[in-house]
């Protein structure tokens, strides 16, 4: 559960870390620092590295906030990691809501969800864990996003699509309703999905289909 008034540590210092930075800045939300595997890192938005992830451990699960700073490119396992070892020492993990965000009502947020700039949530949906919703995504009613899903800048889920969890949704993808998205799979940039993708799979094209048979297809 976040707690407004406690402070955060970003975990990450790249170019996911920075955006929500700025967003935690536009917000007012006091920001200890970042960690990073350079613990050498340079500042970020004029926020300093405190170190490697060792560093968070000087401060009280009560203490403080977590704010996951590490996004993907492809796989969100390592987001996911860093989310499972944190949790399991006991810290919480503040959810991130860009003011420009329009979010319904009914939404349900899990801890630890990061909204970006411009994104629309409409009414209905659930979104898990650590689930990222980036730039201008838009998730129409009754979309489920499980958790660790990253959906990418410019995505659009129509009615009632299912995102499994730690699914990577690639930028610009479009997606008609009432698809399912298994677990750990991956939706390729600007694709089509027309069809439920299984666990584990890696679609792409317009329409979308698994990156082997497309392949296979030349
Ligand atoms: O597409 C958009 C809009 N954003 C992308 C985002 C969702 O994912 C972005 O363009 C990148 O593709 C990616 O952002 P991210 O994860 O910030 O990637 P990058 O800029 O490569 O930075 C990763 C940072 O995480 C590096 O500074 C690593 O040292 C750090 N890192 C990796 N593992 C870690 C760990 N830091 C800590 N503290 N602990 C870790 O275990």
């Amino acid at each position: 559960m976040d707690t407004l008034e406690l402070p955060v540590i970003v975990i990450g210092g790249g170019g996911h870390a920075k955006v929500l930075v700025s967003t935690l800045l536009l917000c007012r939300r006091r920001i200890l620092g970042f960690v990073d595997l350079d613990p050498t890192a340079p500042p970020l938005l004029g926020i300093r590295c405190l170190g490697s992830d060792a560093a968070v451990l000087l401060h009280a699960p009560g203490d403080v906030r977590l704010v996951n700073g590490v996004g993907s490119a492809d796989s969100t396992a390592i987001r996911q990691d860093i989310y499972d070892r944190f949790t399991r020492e006991g810290y919480c993990f503040a959810t991130v809501i860009h003011p420009s965000s329009i979010i319904a009502p009914e939404v349900q947020l899990e801890d630890g969800v990061q909204t970006m700039a411009g994104v629309i949530v409409q009414t209905g949906c659930r979104v898990g864990l650590n689930a990222i919703l980036n730039t201008g995504s838009r998730i129409d009613h009754d979309c489920v996003v499980e958790a660790h899903a990253h959906v990418a800048p410019g995505v659009t889920l129509s009615g009632g699509v299912h995102i499994g969890a730690g699914a990577h949704i690639g930028t610009g993808a479009a997606i008609i309703q009432g698809i399912r998205v298994g677990a750990r799979s991956v939706v390729g940039a600007g694709s089509v999905v027309v069809r439920d993708v299984p666990p584990g799979a890696t679609v792409a094209g317009v329409p979308a289909i698994p990156l082997k048979e497309r392949v296979t297809a030349r």
